[in-house]
């Protein structure tokens, strides 16, 4: 790791590295430097080329977009901008990241002191708080300029796409384990007629296109950690065009709902309608007024959209011998499976709620004139 750290322009003495966080693709590293006078954290990543098979692609799009936020950020007179916004550090040679001999890219950022993320929310605060971030985030990108970011991961919120990909590691079932997960695959092709039919019924497949963050989970979110203002928006691999069913939709999925990912428990798992009331009127506020009437009206499908694509990814993964997902024990992907069916179920049968909650939220808003 000390080799791989020396490839970037880091002041200081290296002093010690330790894997770090929760995510499921990359390879990430806490890195600490020091020298007399202090000491300073970095993120070291080596990017998962696997999943992001055009890394450079992947480098020019992220640095535009850091810099990108940091102007608007600028421009809005935000407070503490530096701690809004990712820091890229450059490697030695004035790049983006750094290939090693046995062709891994590496990438580094400045660590965000004083923040925290979390895995499974905890409060209506923190729900609020993210999805607002992600809603500013959003809502600045409406600005962007220049030529069209890359397509990092092609259909990657694409349905019918997904919903084929686990058909076909059902025939293959190249690890002998379809037959033990039947009743998974039945409830999935169930959920696939439902969904597409009441998705079909609020025009989701024609709203319009606009640069989302596209993997909105709670923890790629980094949260003040003394006020738990949502600061800084992070793992902006994933953003490009797309729909803002994607980044509503994984806010609901993973915020309104305070049980793990992999939850054996199914029983006991529940929705909250309080942290749904978060994200809706975090999001809403900090998108501002630029969605549609079409987008309103499908917003209270998405957090089941969202949640039925996982479990569809996450079987798949099952599937195939766990190869796109990291797992850190046996069978991890299937309770994932399992937990995110259960959370399909579940926010379907409050998606009138659901709307209800947007609703208000958004007739609050116009009130305080935002
Ligand atoms: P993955 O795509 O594998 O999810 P992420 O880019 O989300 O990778 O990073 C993994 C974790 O590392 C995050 O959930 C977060 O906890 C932490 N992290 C990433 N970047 C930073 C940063 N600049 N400052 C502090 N923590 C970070
Ligand atoms: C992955 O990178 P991470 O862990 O934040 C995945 C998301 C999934 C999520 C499920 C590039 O997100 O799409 O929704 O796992 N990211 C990619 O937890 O596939
Ligand atoms: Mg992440």
């Amino acid at each position: 790791m000390k080799e791989t750290a020396a490839k970037f322009e880091i002041p200081g003495q290296f002093a010690e590295a330790a894997s770090y966080g929760s995510g499921h693709i990359h390879d990430t590293y806490l890195l600490r430097f020091e020298d007399s006078a202090r000491s300073a954290r970095y993120i070291l990543q080596r990017i998962n080329t696997q999943v992001f098979r055009d890394p450079v692609a992947l480098m020019d799009n992220l640095s535009r977009i850091c810099s990108h936020q940091r102007r608007e950020l600028e421009r809005e007179r935000a407070r503490d901008p530096e701690r809004r916004h990712l820091h890229l550090v450059a490697t030695t040679e004035g790049r983006t990241h750094w290939v090693d001999p046995d062709g891994g890219h590496w990438r580094c950022f400045h660590f965000q002191e004083g923040t925290r993320s979390v895995d499974q929310v905890e409060t209506e605060h923190q729900a609020h708080e993210a999805a607002r971030a992600f809603g500013r985030f959003a809502a600045r990108l409406t600005h962007f300029e220049g030529p069209r970011l890359a397509t990092t991961i092609p259909d990657f919120h694409n349905l019918e796409r997904r919903y084929a990909a686990l058909e076909a590691a059902i025939r293959r079932d190249s690890h002998g384990c379809a037959p033990s997960v039947e009743v998974e695959i039945d409830q999935a092709a169930s959920w696939y007629e439902a969904l597409r039919g009441s998705l079909r019924e609020v025009g989701a497949e024609r709203l319009p296109i606009r640069i989302v963050h596209n993997d909105c989970k709670i923890n790629n979110i980094l949260l003040d950690a003394e006020t738990g203002e949502g600061l800084c928006v992070i793992d902006l691999d994933t953003v490009m065009d797309g729909t803002v069913l994607a980044d509503f939709g994984e806010l609901v999925r993973t915020a309104s709902c305070r049980s793990a990912e992999d939850e054996a428990g199914l029983g006991e798992m529940a929705i909250e309608l309080d942290l749904v009331r978060g994200v809706a009127r975090g999001y809403l506020s900090g998108i501002g007024a630029t969605l549609t009437p079409q987008e309103l009206n499908a917003l209270p499908l998405a957090g089941p959209l969202m949640a039925f694509e996982n479990a569809v990814r996450f079987l798949t993964d099952h599937l195939s011998g766990d190869v796109y997902f990291q797992t850190h024990r046996e069978a991890q992907n299937l309770d994932r499976a399992r937990a995110q069916l259960r959370r399909v179920e579940l926010l379907y049968a409050e998606r009138d709620a659901i709307r209800q909650i947007i609703e208000s939220a958004q007739l609050e808003l116009r009130g305080a004139g935002k």
